[in-house]
């Protein structure tokens, strides 16, 4: 089978080191951060092959984000360079009830991107192309971009990651409702939902009702469990599936739904079954919680294998 491509922005990231709110920050720490490199990396991590295709701009953040995902084992010889467009650039606010994001990537390169992408031979023999909702806020071209995706031939994977920030005319709801019914395998957190689509969405079987499109659901509720939903097909039998989260101590969350579909990505790519691929999910995802960065080392090959096949109570 072919690679995984995984297609969306990834930006300079700027973040208070010591820790401080930014208005009393004594300095800034650089780091890159975008959800779909980082979904690749962790595939990259379970030895899955993945390419992360995306425009940055002509200049050195652009740079050093291309070289920090290849430096992970990702192919990034698809990345555009778009000489009249900067990099991204996402600046972290830590304060006590929460770190806010700010964003500075409105006319960004990769906010350029558009339907062409699915011309380019860096999609070429693509086994699934991995999506998020993030894109389709960036721009009506980027916007195009995922529709036209989701009308293509090669099986779409699509994470919700709802980012309140980027949504500022209410249409999130809609929009994101509209693209993961559309679909092949979505991923979607019951809380995100419950934002989206409204607090009645009271169990993962309620977001089921509500997106009956895709062929393969996965409804996290956060520490507690993931839930997947197959068979939405004609004829197809439904099955239901759900794997509880292993206990982790947090340290801090973001990053953690990348994992998430990456480890359950990593997985389904090897044509495990359903409960292997929830499990190699949480584990991915606990990798990532367990660090401050988006992206936090795996454990190693033996204990995963261990986890995954060990019987239902030793691994809850
Ligand atoms: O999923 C983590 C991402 O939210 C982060 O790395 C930045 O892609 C990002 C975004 O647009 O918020």
């Amino acid at each position: 089978t072919g690679p995984v491509v995984c297609v969306g922005e990834t930006m300079a990231a700027l973040v208070p080191d010591p820790v401080a709110p930014l208005a009393t920050a004594a300095g800034l720490a650089l780091a890159v951060a975008g959800a779909e490199s980082n979904v690749a990396m962790y595939l990259a991590d379970h030895a899955v092959p993945v390419r992360w295709v995306s425009a940055v701009g002509d200049d050195p953040f652009g740079a050093r984000v291309r070289a920090e995902v290849a430096g992970r084992g990702v192919d990034v010889t698809g990345v555009r360079t778009d000489p009249a467009r900067p990099t991204g650039l996402l600046v972290k606010d830590p304060a006590p009830d929460g770190t806010r994001v700010h964003y500075y990537r409105r006319g960004s390169a990769a906010s350029a991107l558009g339907p062409d992408l699915l011309a380019d031979p860096a999609l070429s023999g693509a086994a699934l192309l991995h999506l998020t909702g993030i894109t389709a806020a960036l721009s009506p071209s980027c916007r195009a971009l995922l529709d036209a995706a989701l009308d293509g031939p090669v099986p779409v994977s699509f994470d919700v990651n709802h980012r309140r920030a980027l949504w500022r005319d209410g249409s999130a709801p809609a929009v994101l409702r509209d693209l993961a019914d559309r679909a092949d395998v979505v991923f979607v957190g019951l809380d995100e939902a419950q934002d989206l689509w409204g607090a009645s969405l009271a169990a993962a079987q309620d977001v089921r009702a509500l997106l009956p499109g895709p062929a393969l659901l996965v409804v996290k509720d956060g520490p507690r469990a993931a839930t997947a939903f197959t068979g939405a097909a004609p004829g197809a039998t439904p099955v239901t599936c759900t794997v509880p989260a292993p206990r982790v101590d947090v340290v801090e969350p973001v990053g953690a739904g990348d994992a998430f579909a990456a480890g359950f990505l990593a997985a389904l790519h090897r044509g495990e079954p359903l409960p292997r691929c929830l499990r190699l999910a949480h584990l991915t995802a606990a990798a990532a919680l367990r660090v401050p960065a988006d992206h936090g080392p795996l454990p190693p090959a033996e204990r995963i294998a261990a986890l995954l096949a060990a019987s239902d109570d030793a691994w809850s």
